[in-house]
């Protein structure tokens, strides 16, 4: 860690409450953080760790006004759906509130205050649509109407679903307001706006010169943005639900979600620790890093730092990893579709299996790319990574440990240069490892930390204590001796990614982790709890100095990691337990099928949807003809006296009529909706005096007339009660 750093706040993005967390938020953000938390909280840094929900902007609004509840009813909801379920995951965050909250309400009203004392904001008047019923302005998504592109009677103001095109309200045909049905007028209404354009060459300066180490794809969507030109951004919006904008002549209007949201970080900051949430958010000795998805970049690398900076007095983030999207089973993840594993429900599905998810999330990240989860994924991963080697190793350790030493970590009799070899393997390991999680590159991390249980695995497989034992039982028990010692490396160092099964195999070894601060120790730090009391949990309650704890036997540090004698001779082993345990194809199965019922409730919804919009599809009204060039037309009734198919063709029918006039032949493109069958006997319309024509070598002479539905399907045009054959219509 850069020594001008004397602590680390970390911010996860604050999901928006209207559903639960899946594996795509997870994946992109919040264990990469939780490990990367884990990690210096174990090498003894200061670190706080913030999140909460993100409970305004229009999608809540939107949700609730479908549920017929309030905006209020769904935030509660999701809200304690996802508290519990980061918990579940064994993401601690040290605050988990909530931007509905008092702390957050006031916190955002004074930053947005001082902006607006300080002159940082412009005003802009605009037209925007406006419910004349409802008696609001509407945002874009409360707008439907006909998109221009393809013709979707259903597009929103913003997007057509069925394109895909963005819109904006204007461009719809027959817009419509969704709270009211009527259609919106446009109004004039005033907002305000931050003018990013005035901060475009500090942006520059400080992103592309001074943060070339940021990600690449970071780096790459700021610099896009910035030679793209920024332009003002309001940040208040027409709406009932949000913080009130603080100024006179603001009814009705609420600070926008994005202005809001990141505010959040402060605001939970605050409520955790009021009295000494400044150290973190302004002193420059702290460092600020934000954990998100990549559609959250623009946000926290220039509207957010532009916000801060216009403030002054806050530190900037000095790290923003982003990562990119997850995608399940090949296909993009989809709340609406229901195209996810969610969170709380894998909680419930797979108890006790909470790290197999998060070694599969951590291994399968998409830092660089977008990447797929599959459950068959998944199963291998469980079982020839975490069952085959890491599993396995520890438990053969174990076991042969309580049979042939009863459950004592043997003396080191025999030692030779193979346990050296090993021992000394690992220290490599860890500096990777070490070096990987310090630049945000977890998978790699993690492969590291997998390392060292091959070369454990590897290790007890080639000096195969339970051969040796039959023989020479000083050097069976230097081989657990050396055994034991990687597992308790082990123990260490997966704890930023395994915390559950770490501490398991803790157990299995009879151990405690200490978490706490090795460099306040070394530095002299007071060693009493780091928190005042009431300020929230106490992180590092250790008191004792690192010298003091390099004597206990029972705890372990990461300083340690491949570099001592971690259990000493003697000390006595726990209860032995399966680290880990085989998904079997049923349970991969069962979820896939559970996805598959989804894509099938989605196919049919779609296809619902799809034929209504195409049955409601009309036709514009031709050009206007006149009276006499109808009269031209002889339309009348006809019987049909035969049909047959035509030859070598699958569309058309040869029809005898009787037209009241004559029989005749016509030939017509019906075979596609009727057969020859159901055409005999049948009243039918024609247009008798069309010229004849040749078709497939036989004279036509008429036509039939059909009426052409909304999803192109042709149907018979006939008389309701039986009509004498050649009865003129008109
Ligand atoms: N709720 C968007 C999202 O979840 C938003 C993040 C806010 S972070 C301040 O994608
Ligand atoms: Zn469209």
């Amino acid at each position: 860690m850069d020594k001008k750093f004397k602590r680390t706040l970390v911010t996860c993005a604050l999901p928006y409450a209207n559903g639960p967390v899946h594996i795509g938020h997870l994946a992109g953000v919040y264990v990469p953080a939780d490990i990367y938390v884990r990690y210096l909280r174990m090498k003894g840094e200061d670190v706080l760790f913030i999140c909460g929900s993100d409970e305004h902007g229009v999608p809540i609004t939107i949700k609730a006004r479908k549920e017929g509840v309030t905006p209020q009813d769904i935030v509660d909801r999701y809200h304690n759906i996802i508290k519990k379920s980061f918990t579940g995951l064994g993401i601690n965050f040290d605050i988990y509130s909530r931007t509905s909250s008092a702390v957050h309400s006031k916190n955002a009203s004074e930053f947005f205050r001082k902006l607006y004392d300080d002159d940082k904001f412009i005003t802009r008047e605009s037209e925007q649509f406006f419910d004349p019923e409802a008696k609001v302005f509407l945002a874009d998504r409360y707008i439907t109407g006909t998109c221009p592109k393809c013709g979707n009677p259903n597009a929103y103001g913003d997007q057509c679903e069925k394109c895909g095109s963005t819109l904006s309200p204007e461009e719809l045909i027959d817009p419509k307001s969704a709270l009211s049905g009527s259609a919106p007028v446009k109004v004039k209404t005033k907002h305000w706006y931050l003018p990013l354009d005035q901060y475009e060459p500090w942006l520059r300066e400080w992103i592309l010169e001074q943060h070339k180490e940021w990600r690449s794809n970071v780096y790459g969507q700021c610099k896009s943005w910035l030679d793209g030109g920024l332009q003002p951004r309001a940040v208040s919006r027409d709406l009932d639900w949000g913080v009130p904008v603080p100024v006179d002549g603001a009814e009705g209007k609420v600070l926008y979600v994005w202005f809001d949201a990141p505010i959040g970080y402060i605001s939970n900051t605050q409520e955790l620790l009021p009295e000494s949430w400044e150290k973190w958010w302004k002193s420059d000795d702290s460092r600020l890093i934000h954990f998100i998805g990549k559609d959250n970049i623009v946000f926290h690398c220039i509207v957010f730092p532009s916000m801060l900076k216009a403030y002054g007095s806050y530190i900037l983030p000095d790290n923003v990893p982003s990562n990119e999207f997850l995608n399940l089973e090949n296909d993009k993840i989809s709340t609406s579709r229901n195209w996810a594993v969610w969170l709380n429900e894998y909680l419930d599905e797979f108890p006790g299996q909470e790290d197999v998810l998060r070694y599969v999330l951590c291994a399968n990240a998409p830092e660089t790319k977008d990447n797929d989860f599959t459950w068959k994924d998944y199963q291998q991963r469980n079982n020839s990574e975490l069952v085959a080697i890491f599993g396995n190793f520890v438990n053969r350790a174990v076991v042969l440990t309580q049979k042939y030493f009863g459950g004592v970590v043997p003396e080191n009799a025999a030692p030779s240069d193979v346990d050296a070899a090993a021992l000394a393997d690992i220290l490599p390991c860890k500096k990777a490892l070490e070096e990987y999680i310090e630049t945000f590159h977890f998978r790699e991390a993690l492969k590291e930390a997998m390392n060292i249980a091959r070369i454990g695995n590897k290790y007890i497989s080639d000096t195969e204590p339970w051969q040796v034992a039959k023989t020479d039982m000083a050097r069976t028990a230097s081989i657990l001796y050396t055994s034991l010692q990687i597992c308790a490396d082990l123990a260490i160092a997966f704890e930023p990614f395994l915390p559950f099964s770490a501490e398991k195999l803790r157990s299995i070894l009879n151990v405690s982790l200490d978490a706490g601060c090795d460099h306040r120790a070394g530095e002299g730090a007071p060693t009493e709890n780091f928190y005042a009391p009431g300020e929230g949990r106490a992180l590092h309650t250790n008191s004792v100095i690192s010298s003091e704890r390099s004597e206990s036997r029972n705890l372990l540090h990461w300083s340690d990691l491949g570099a001592a004698e971690l259990l000493s001779p003697g000390h006595r082993l726990g209860e032995n337990g399966l680290l880990f345990s085989k998904v079997e194809d049923a349970v991969v199965e069962a979820q896939i099928a559970k996805l598959e019922t989804a894509r099938a409730a989605n196919a049919a919804a779609a296809a619902a949807k799809a034929a209504a919009e195409a049955a409601s599809h009309v036709e514009p009204q031709k050009d206007e003809v006149a009276f006499e060039d109808f009269e031209k037309m002889d339309i009348r009734t006809a019987t049909v006296l035969a049909a047959e198919r035509v030859p070598k063709t699958d569309k058309l029918l040869k029809l005898s009529i009787d037209t009241g006039i004559d029989q005749r032949t016509i030939v017509s493109g019906i075979a596609e909706y009727y057969s020859p069958e159901e055409m005999v006997g049948k009243q039918i319309c024609i247009l008798a005096n069309l010229k004849p024509r040749q078709i497939r070598g036989i004279e036509s002479k008429g036509m039939i007339l059909m009426a052409k539905q909304g999803d192109g399907k042709m149907r018979l045009v006939t008389p309701t009660e039986a009509l004498t054959p050649g009865s003129i219509i008109g």
